[in-house]
């Protein structure tokens, strides 16, 4: 998994504001609004203990005070611990956190301590770029394009069969294909077909993913980035609006849908 660096957080709230323009102009929604009515909750006075976690390649120098921004934006109330690992988690515990946000290089969760409801940073992010996608109001069908299988575009792609969404994806790991294939129902997607599509979903941590004969003269391409998978002379020459942000999006969704 693509590890974020400290420069894919700076100017968060500038990157956060210029994308949720961009989704409100093209969903009707912002993305509070999409996450109160994706989960049915609306954040209270909640407290959120982010704690720093030291394991593999370790601390990324801006992501915890990311995270303390992120938690402060919608409303509840954050504090990073002093301490990192163990200690911290037994600091934010004692200090009466009732979510707690931690992530090793594998794993970032939020967990409330107090209802038992934990999400993984994959499936959230995955979720809520989907519905981004799927909320496109310009859309031409139901038909939309999930590029990459791995654990975010997997729980995009399944969220999209859920909500009744003519799901196509494509992946270059066979396995990952074949066990959405199976599992969720979705349609392999084959450029040969030369169907185009006005909603995409990319979860992949390559670029350039998105090739001309994939979309609509008119398309909303959803992603958490990390890098682009849009090339930018497809973005100019058709009218594709592109969400893409690294960070924000996908933890407001985890906060939303554990609160
Ligand atoms: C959550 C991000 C989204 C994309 N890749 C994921 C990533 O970079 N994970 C690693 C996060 C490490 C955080 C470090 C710290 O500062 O606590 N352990
Ligand atoms: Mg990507």
């Amino acid at each position: 998994m693509a590890l974020l660096t400290p420069r894919d957080l700076e100017n968060l709230s500038m990157q956060l504001e210029e994308n949720d323009e961009t989704i409100k102009r093209v969903t009707g929604l912002d993305v509070r609004g999409i996450c109160e009515e994706l989960y049915g909750t609306k954040p209270g006075s909640l407290k959120v203990g982010i704690i720093p976690i030291t394991a593999g390649d370790g601390i990324i120098s801006n992501f915890a005070s990311s995270l303390l921004f992120i938690t402060q934006y919608f409303g509840l109330e954050g504090a990073i611990t002093e301490h990192s690992d163990m200690t911290g988690y037994y600091e934010a515990v004692s200090q009466g956190a009732d979510i707690i946000l931690m992530a090793d290089d594998h794993m970032f969760v939020a967990h409330n301590l107090r209802k038992g409801k934990i999400v993984s940073n994959h499936v959230a992010t995955g979720i809520i770029y989907a519905e981004i996608a799927s909320r496109f109001r310009e859309a031409s069908s139901k038909d939309i394009l999930v590029i990459g299988l791995g654990r975010v575009g997997y729980a995009g792609a399944a969220h999209l069969m859920k909500k009744g969404f003519n799901v196509y994806a494509c992946d270059p790991n066979r396995g990952f294909l074949e066990k959405a294939v199976k599992e969720l129902g979705i349609k392999p997607y084959c450029s040969e077909d030369r169907k185009r599509f006005s909603m995409v979903l990319e979860a992949t941590p390559n670029a350039n993913t998105i090739s001309e004969g994939m979309i609509e003269e008119r398309c909303l391409v959803s992603t958490p980035g990390i890098p682009c998978g849009l090339p930018p002379e497809i973005g100019k020459k058709y009218r594709v609006d592109l969400v893409m942000e690294p960070l924000v999006i996908g933890v407001a969704s985890m906060l939303y849908s554990v609160i």
